[in-house]
């Protein structure tokens, strides 16, 4: 009897034992739960990404990652398939980001996580970047980013009244990655830069109005749109094009409105043309409008390392191919899990949530150009190679 009491006691500890490392790994990304992070199927002659992790936003982690780009290679080879689509669950998101906790986590500890991370998220975005036949992402919701990385790339982007667009990366110690060295500074004028420097938010219309989307359609026609891609037999890109230009056209929201940043975008194209940050910030203070001000204050509460890496990465990236410039961003990516803001700037929004990082350097004027130069040195054997 003893025993046996002794024995059910040890086994209860065992399983508690177990329960506790089980939500560990689950925590690290290095099990999946019963509910899996990406569910893919085949529908017609469609292949389906639905990114299902809503309570986190539908957050890419590394589990995901490694399920996506392997059957995206196989869809891409595989003659039944001739289009994929990717959405998010939910009504929310599409995907807020990447699991950024996590690799934080990871991070600190020096834990693998940190390098595999980044690394198989860009080859990923770069799979997306070159796919041979149509890539078609619904982004219905939230999209920043790591959700940008899985969209921003394709060859569609259709926005809804629903989506909202960020890289607010210099908010967390971070830098706009997932290849915005290459898009972003392919957008019109300055308006990369400002996105990228400041998180500046795009809602709805003004996602394609940037070129951020190629179309928007209401979110209440995408199953409709969704079926009508399944339905097409052996579809070009320009029959792609051509369905969803049609679904484009039927959208009544908003088609007289302009710009959100219209009326800023001289300002915008003149302030921010500057070569260095200081000078950003000096044009910014000598204009002195209202919205100079808020754009200085917005400013002022960002990484001051981010904003000098920001800066040189879409100087750089701007004639860069997109593989060189993922190649940029892994360098960039082991920099900062070498250094102190990243894992202050997670802190600071993301767990202790009290929005006070304390960044080091302080100022602007103390990041040096050695600094800003050792974000972007090769990193020999783990060098990102595409
Ligand atoms: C700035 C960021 C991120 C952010 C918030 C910021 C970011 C990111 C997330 C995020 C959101 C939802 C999740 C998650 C992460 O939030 O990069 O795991 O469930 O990934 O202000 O750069």
């Amino acid at each position: 009897m003893a025993s046996a009491i002794t024995i059910s006691k040890i086994m209860n500890r065992s399983a508690a034992c177990t329960r506790v490392m089980l939500k560990h790994m689950q925590s690290m990304g290095s099990v999946s739960t019963s509910e899996p992070g990406v569910i893919l199927s085949q529908e017609g002659s469609a292949g389906i990404i639905l990114l299902n992790r809503p309570k986190a936003l539908n957050a890419l982690n590394l589990d995901m990652a490694r399920t996506i780009l392997p059957q995206l290679k196989e869809w891409e080879s595989n003659q039944k398939v001739s289009l994929i689509i990717i959405k998010g669950v939910g009504e929310k998101a599409f995907c807020a980001g990447g699991d950024i906790k996590a690799v934080a986590e990871a991070g600190k500890k020096k834990h693998r996580l940190a390098q595999d991370f980044f690394r198989e998220e860009y080859m990923l975005d770069y799979a997306i970047a070159t796919c041979k036949i149509p890539y078609i992402a619904l982004i219905d919701g939230i999209t920043m980013g790591g959700g940008v990385g899985l969209s921003v790339h394709g060859s569609f982007r259709v926005a809804t009244e629903r989506t909202l667009f960020a890289m607010p990366e210099t908010a967390i110690g971070l830098f706009p990655d997932v290849g915005g060295g290459y898009f972003l500074p392919r957008l019109q004028g300055k308006l990369g830069l400002y996105l990228a420097l400041t998180g500046f938010q795009l809602k709805g219309k003004d996602v394609q109005h940037a070129g951020v989307a190629t179309h928007f359609v209401e979110s209440a026609q995408l199953p409709s749109l969704e079926k009508d891609l399944i339905s097409l037999s052996s579809p070009s890109f320009q029959d792609v094009a051509d369905l969803i230009d049609s679904y484009h056209s039927m959208s009544k929201t908003g088609r007289t409105n302009s710009f959100v940043l219209a009326e800023q975008m001289e300002k915008i194209n003149c302030l921010f043309s500057a070569s260095t940050m200081e000078e950003i910030m000096s044009n910014l203070e000598k204009d002195g409008s209202a919205w100079s001000q808020k754009q200085l204050q917005t400013l002022r509460k960002m990484s001051p390392t981010s904003l000098k890496i920001t800066l040189r990465q879409l100087q750089d990236g701007a004639s860069r191919e997109i593989a060189a410039s993922f190649v940029m961003e892994y360098r960039m990516s082991q920099a900062c899990m070498r250094g102190h803001d990243f894992f202050e700037g997670v802190r600071a929004v993301l767990v202790d949530r009290d929005s006070s990082p304390r960044w080091k350097p302080e100022k602007l004027e103390e990041v040096t150009p050695d600094i800003v130069d050792s974000h972007f040195e090769p990193l020999g054997d783990l060098e990102l190679r595409l």
